[in-house]
């Protein structure tokens, strides 16, 4: 039989992100490549499941039954995000509890903007608009990524987010156009998601260690300024038509190069975020952590229950 050595198979693998042609799990794949993946897709799928928390926290509270019941199949659809994210994980070769509990000891990220408060209803809004609609511009293009069952998971994903968007859209519109205390509502909401929305995106391109690489892998499609940036212009025309004020003084139209301009973004405040100090790091990791915790029952009980049928079976 004909020995297949590591420049063959890296060619092969070359070939096929040259064709477009998916990466699939039994494929060959260069080690980094893998880790990689690995590493982005948990980071994600850790993101989908923390990112329950937040908008979680105001379930109870929602205005009415119809807001209620849109907010927690929202919340539902998030769930089933993670799960796909770790099923997605699970392909490349990881094992899913130690990607968990890389999360639990605070070794593995996830988004940092997660670990900011929601202090009103306007928040639910806010997150939807904002935080599902970043969510958006950077996971539409992961559609296209290399790695086929991450690619797969992310068009469902994407087309669920979309309709999160406009749930947020809607519930900011409705109070942005309210009574004055709506609208201030809205506003404060809007001062305090911004920045951090910005951030979600990641560090600038000069400083993104991994960007390179992960675009000369198909993995990722484009940078984090050049999906910033297209959120950006985005985004300030809707709040413009709903009588909001982006909270930048310098933002302006840049005639020339058909973009918004914005002020210096707090790349302190996002290291610090994403280092475990942020507002609510240490709440998020607890809660996530007591989840399990409280689920380990469940588990047992399941797992008992199905080796005894196995045994059954056997017998
Ligand atoms: N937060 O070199 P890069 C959602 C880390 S889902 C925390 O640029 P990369 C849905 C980065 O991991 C939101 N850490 O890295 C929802 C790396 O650290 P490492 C999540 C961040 O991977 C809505 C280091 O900084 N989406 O919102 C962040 O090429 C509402 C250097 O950064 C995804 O995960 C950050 N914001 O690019 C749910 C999408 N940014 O690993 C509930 C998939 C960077 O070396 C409610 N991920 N870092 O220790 C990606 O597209 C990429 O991983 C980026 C980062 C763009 C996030």
């Amino acid at each position: 039989m004909k020995e297949i050595n590591l420049t063959e198979l890296e060619a092969a693998f070359q070939s096929k992100l040259d064709r477009e042609i998916r990466i699939e799990p039994n494929d060959w794949m260069p080690a980094d490549y893998r880790k990689t993946l690995i590493r982005q897709i948990s980071q994600h799928a850790h993101s989908e499941i923390v990112g329950m928390l937040p908008e979680g926290n105001w379930i109870t509270r929602a205005p009415n039954l119809r807001r209620k019941a849109v907010l927690l199949a929202k919340v539902q659809d998030e769930a089933g995000h993670g799960l796909y994210l770790y099923s997605a994980v699970e392909t490349l070769g990881a094992d899913r509890e130690e990607t968990i509990d890389d999360l639990h000891s605070g070794k593995a990220k996830y988004s940092s903007i997660f670990n900011y408060p929601t202090v009103s209803w306007a928040d639910m809004g806010a997150i939807g608009w904002l935080v599902d609609g970043a969510a958006i511009m950077n996971q539409v293009p992961l559609c296209r990524c290399s790695y086929g069952p991450y690619a797969r998971a992310m068009v469902r994903v994407c087309k669920e987010e979309s309709f999160h968007q406009r749930q947020g859209f809607e519930i900011i519109s409705k109070l942005a156009l309210g009574t004055p205390e709506q609208k201030e509502m809205a506003q404060d909401a809007l001062n305090r998601w911004w920045w951090p929305a910005l951030m979600m995106f990641g560090p600038n391109d000069a400083d993104s260690p991994h960007t390179q690489q992960s675009m000369n892998w198909k993995i990722k499609r484009s940078t984090n300024d050049e999906l910033r940036q297209l959120f950006i212009d985005v985004t300030v025309p809707q709040a413009e038509l709903i009588g909001l004020t982006i909270p930048d003084p310098d933002l302006k139209w840049n005639q020339e190069t058909g973009h918004y301009e914005i002020g210096t973004i707090n790349w302190d405040e996002f290291w610090a975020v994403v280092s475990g100090n942020g507002p609510c790091n240490r709440e998020r990791v607890a809660a996530r952590k007591k989840a399990k915790e409280d689920g380990m029952w469940v588990r047992e009980a399941a797992l008992a229950h199905a080796e005894k049928r196995k045994a059954r079976q056997a017998s």
